[in-house]
């Protein structure tokens, strides 16, 4: 019989260690995690060289699941990007911003569902944090109440989907190993059935997301940082560069927040022009706020990863 890891849902086998799943022949019958998830859970470290999502085959799957999708994200990826992925997925589904703790302190949770609605036209949409047990117990008297039994939790990798079914767990005091999670990409790497009462819960790995790569601190909220930009000033953040053909206040609303005011002359790679009040996304990282109509000339960051909207603000 085919035995599949506790930890990220792959195939357990013996035979090639370059491959997922793989767990030593000695210990084949006595462990429930592969050699890639125990090393991570013991020793931190992660290997996922060899892990290719493809986003498509992996809605074509998720759609021909009749279970209730959640789909799991955290406020600072969601874009067009990753909305789109959203939509391609079939009802009966919901959005669930994952990670609050994070950003509770300057999000006003209602305000914000209004604008998602506006912005993206999402109609079911909740908050969660695996650090609020109440979040947690809302969402399960929320299956038990519409009579939900099968949920599958989707979203983009990272987005905290198996830490919150492990929490679910923890709280239902459920026997069962842990799933693995970890604050980098492709932790999970096949769907994995998890029997909780009446509940079947089915997680799945995370879509892929073609974004900056940056270390990424969950543990502390949000801070945001706002600038008065004059015109032809010049914005450094990471290692990219924004100047702005007027004057216009801008907040940055993101992960990692190393930005100062730019004094040098820089070729610029592209131009994008934004109407009173936008958001510029930038996939990854999070998005600038951008309070008046200008023109924001952009260097050294691939016009794929960025994106516009009416602010969410
Ligand atoms: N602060 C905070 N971090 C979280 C929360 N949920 C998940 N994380 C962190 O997000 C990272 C990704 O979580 P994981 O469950 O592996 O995401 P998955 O790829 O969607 O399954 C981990 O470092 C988690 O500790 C949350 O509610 N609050
Ligand atoms: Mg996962």
């Amino acid at each position: 019989m085919n035995k599949y890891c506790s930890g990220c849902g792959a195939l357990l086998q013996s035979d090639n260690e370059l491959l997922n799943g793989f767990i030593p022949k000695e210990k084949y019958d006595n462990s429930t995690y592969c050699k890639r998830c125990f090393r991570l859970i013991n020793y931190g470290d992660l290997n996922n060289n060899n892990i290719l999502i493809n986003n498509t085959k992996l809605i074509n799957e998720i759609n021909k699941d009749k279970s209730f999708k959640i789909f799991i994200i955290d406020l600072l990826n969601i874009n067009n990007n990753t909305i789109n992925l959203y939509n391609k997925i079939k009802e009966n589904k919901m959005l669930l911003i994952s990670k609050y703790d994070l950003f509770y302190k300057i999000f006003n949770k209602n305000k914000l569902f209004n604008k998602l609605n506006l912005i993206y036209n999402i109609k079911k949409i909740d908050t969660i944090s695996i650090k609020n047990n109440i979040d947690i117990n809302k969402l399960i008297n929320y299956f038990k109440n519409k009579k939900i039994n099968n949920i599958m939790f989707i979203g983009p990798t990272n987005s905290g989907k198996s830490s919150i079914i492990n929490k679910i767990l923890e709280i239902n005091n459920i026997n069962h190993d842990k799933l693995t999670v970890s604050n980098s990409i492709n932790t999970t790497i096949d769907y994995i059935n998890i029997k909780i009462d009446n509940l079947n819960i089915i997680d799945s790995p995370g879509f892929y997301i073609n974004e900056l790569t940056i270390d990424k601190d969950f543990k502390n909220h949000i801070k945001t940082i706002t600038y008065n930009m004059k015109k032809d000033e010049i914005l450094n953040i990471d290692n990219f560069y924004l100047k702005f053909s007027n004057n216009t206040s801008i907040t940055l609303y993101m992960y990692k927040i190393d930005s100062k005011k730019y004094y040098k002359d820089i070729k610029f790679d592209y131009e994008i022009s934004v109407k009173d009040n936008t958001d510029l996304c930038i996939n990854g990282l999070g998005f600038i706020n951008i309070k008046k109509e200008c023109i924001i000339s952009i260097s050294n960051i691939d016009k794929e990863l960025i994106s516009e909207r009416m602010s969410i603000i």
